[in-house]
């Protein structure tokens, strides 16, 4: 176990490590309780009604079957509620909690770890009326980091499942090397190819309820679907790395600054 996890007061179990490890992923059950949940809900609704920018739009994403422009059918549905950290102290308050900063430590075996501004630090949403599947994907395509090893932290708001599109994941496939040509030109997973089938295969869904949150690496493999059900979803995700992981200067990475977290994620 490294310094980080043993003097840690939010250590793992060595199951939940190995499962980590493993799977690439992590399911915390009920880490968020229900006042926080209401009080981030409220702030994340309010900001969604305003609108209060920065946002981004289902035609900003690019993704294969989204709108192209916000005059386009769903265009102008919101997708993402950008730069959660500055947008309000109770996500700032749930970001640098000791219950997530000192896990990530220990999962990152690290014993300083930093926040990204620069991807996710968002309030992920999904609408009812219209929204687009992100297809298979490693979030670090679009990330330059020395190492490819981030962690994000995905806190349901209210409870996600195959219906209003929650996560998909290919355990394990952090581990994977994927040849280029297995991904396309947005470096998604090819659906054509046998080998990339029999991956996907093998996915799991992961249904969170309110205040489920998952931690998971920046390698691993994920898809979700459409909003199928009657209400917006939402879900806070932030992304960290280890402080001596520093972002390639000049690149979308190191746009904004990190958030130093400090020894141990417990300051
Ligand atoms: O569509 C979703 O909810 C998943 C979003 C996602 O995987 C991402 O932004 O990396």
């Amino acid at each position: 176990m490294s310094n980080a996890a043993s003097r840690n007061p939010h250590t793992l179990s060595e199951t939940q490590l190995r499962q980590f490890a493993r799977d690439g992923f992590l399911v915390m059950r009920e880490l968020a309780d229900a006042r926080q949940l209401e009080h981030l809900a409220a702030v994340s609704t309010a900001a969604l009604a305003t609108p209060l920018a920065p946002l981004e739009y289902e035609a900003d994403v690019n993704y294969p079957g989204a709108p192209q422009s916000r005059t386009d059918t769903g265009g102008d549905t919101p997708r993402r509620l950008l730069h959660a950290y500055s947008r309000d102290p109770v996500y700032r308050e749930w970001a640098t909690a000791p219950a997530i900063t000192a896990t990530v430590c220990v999962l990152l075996g690290s014993e300083r770890i930093a926040l990204s501004q620069n991807h996710h630090n968002c309030v992920m949403t999904k609408h009812p009326g219209y929204s687009s599947a992100t297809h298979w994907h490693q979030d670090i395509r679009y990330w330059s980091f020395d190492k490819p090893d981030l962690i994000s932290v995905w806190l349901a708001l209210g409870s996600e499942t195959t219906v209003n599109g929650c996560l998909r994941i290919i355990a394990g496939s952090h581990r994977l090397e994927i040849d280029r040509g297995r991904l396309d030109a947005e470096l998604f997973l090819r659906t054509d190819l046998a080998d990339n089938r029999e991956l996907i295969d093998t996915a799991r869904n992961v249904e969170l309820a309110a205040g489920d949150t998952l931690f998971f690496h920046s390698r691993v493999f994920h898809y979700a679907g459409q909003n199928l059900s009657e209400q917006t979803k939402l879900s806070l995700v932030f992304t960290y790395h280890a402080f001596a992981n520093q972002p390639i200067p000049g690149t979308r990475s190191a746009h904004f600054a990190d958030i130093d977290l400090g020894p141990g994620g417990l300051v």
